[in-house]
């Protein structure tokens, strides 16, 4: 099949899954067109089955706001014509949807029909999408869809709890490639960069925007450091992150937390990781908890959205409450004060997380795009 992918090209979760779904695809076969504004972030490498096309916006001072959605949509006209593209598959309902529906009709003006698949990552339904200005819009380019996925149950109940979705969603969790190189040298080597022999390391990843409780993951290590020796890797950008080292300061543990800015080196981290805090507000699934999982990191989390369907209670680590820091703290310190608890912890991780390989959750993919293209073809 020739898939065009739409999707953010930044550090954020549904561009992540996106691009490895991509590149998959393209390993078994297919051909994969990227088209966004820049090139992914987890694209290194092209490949004669992996290309990227770029969408330009061309400043004009006249725009308050430069059209991206126009342009976009012209791009993918564009593209579909020029590689004779079967399927669209659009990542993050704003404008991705939208813009992908504008292009199916102009296609089908020029006699083209081409399927669209949506896949709802979370925010695009919990909080932006569901902003009154943006709602009329987004309900209906999901209707507009022809296939639409959710990556959670969680977040297929909140669309339809939220919007007035008449289509069937199809719930697809996230995934990850096991059987990652792992060398055991050199993840050693690294750690005793960071770390010392004795301490534990607690690491959180995201985009450090509000949702995620950047302050409750400091606390929780605040009260991790006082009962056993540790140092938290906080990995990632955002706005919450100068009030978090801020707070670090406040509470005299600047020494003990290393703030990395983005990074590529999210599988080195991890490999030396005990533990993951994730105490979201909302979070439709958690792949960043996901991550952690392959590679043996128990995970402290909130039980919001979709994070009991990841994160098992007292097998992979524990769930709590938002907000409720204290428990967090106390099941962390579990987990980590005992080698034999945090040995069990972190094989029952790996043990989860293989439910979650990609090997599993592609053909789920690759069927609704193989229905989605008959159906659209069918005669009427
Ligand atoms: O919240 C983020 O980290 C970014 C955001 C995105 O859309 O890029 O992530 C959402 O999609 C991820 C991939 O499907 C999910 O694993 C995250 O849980 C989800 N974030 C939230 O729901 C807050």
């Amino acid at each position: 099949m020739k898939i065009a992918i739409v999707c953010y090209p930044t550090f954020g979760g549904s561009g992540v899954v996106a691009t490895e779904l991509g590149l998959e695809l393209a390993h078994r076969g297919h051909e994969i067109h990227f088209i966004t504004y820049r090139q992914p972030v987890r694209l290194a490498l092209l490949s004669p089955n992996v290309h990227y096309h770029e969408v330009n916006v061309p400043e004009y001072p006249l725009f308050h706001y430069q059209p991206y959605e126009l342009a976009l949509s012209s791009k993918l006209v564009d593209m579909v014509k020029l590689y004779k593209i079967d399927l669209l598959h659009v990542h993050y309902a704003i404008p991705h949807a939208y813009a992908g529906y504008m292009a199916k009709q102009m296609l089908k003006d020029e006699g083209i029909i081409i399927p669209m698949v949506t896949t709802l990552h979370g925010t695009d339904i919990t909080l932006v999408g569901n902003h009154p200005f943006y709602k009329p819009a987004v309900s209906f380019s999901i209707n507009k869809s022809d296939v639409v996925t959710s990556v959670s149950q969680s977040l297929k109940d909140d669309t339809y709890k939220l919007f007035n979705i008449k289509k069937e969603i199809h719930v697809i969790p996230n995934f990850i490639e096991l059987n990652k190189h792992r060398n055991e040298s050199a993840i050693s080597c690294q750690r005793s960069v960071m770390a010392k022999k004795e301490e534990r390391i607690v690491t959180h990843i995201s985009n450090f925007r509000k949702v995620k409780r950047i302050p409750d993951i400091i606390k929780i290590f605040y009260k991790i450091q006082q009962q056993i020796p540790a140092k938290l890797m906080m990995v990632g950008d955002g706005p919450e992150k100068v009030k978090a080292e801020n707070l670090c300061a406040e509470l005299g543990i600047e020494d003990k937390v290393i703030f990395f800015g983005n990074s590529n080196e999210i599988d080195q981290i991890l490999s030396y990781s005990d533990l993951f805090l994730l105490p979201s507000e909302t979070e439709s699934f958690g792949l960043a908890a996901l991550e952690a999982m392959a590679w043996s990191v128990p995970v402290i989390s909130s039980n919001s959205g979709g994070l009991p369907e990841v994160n098992f209670d007292g097998v992979s680590g524990y769930l709590s409450d938002v907000g409720n820091i204290d428990e967090m703290a106390e099941n962390a310190i579990k987990i980590l004060e005992n080698e034999t608890t945090l040995a069990t912890f972190k094989a029952n991780a790996l043990d989860v997380a293989k439910q979650f390989d990609i090997k599993n959750i592609l053909p789920l993919y690759e069927k609704l795009y193989q229905e989605a293209i008959e159906k659209t073809h069918q005669p009427l």
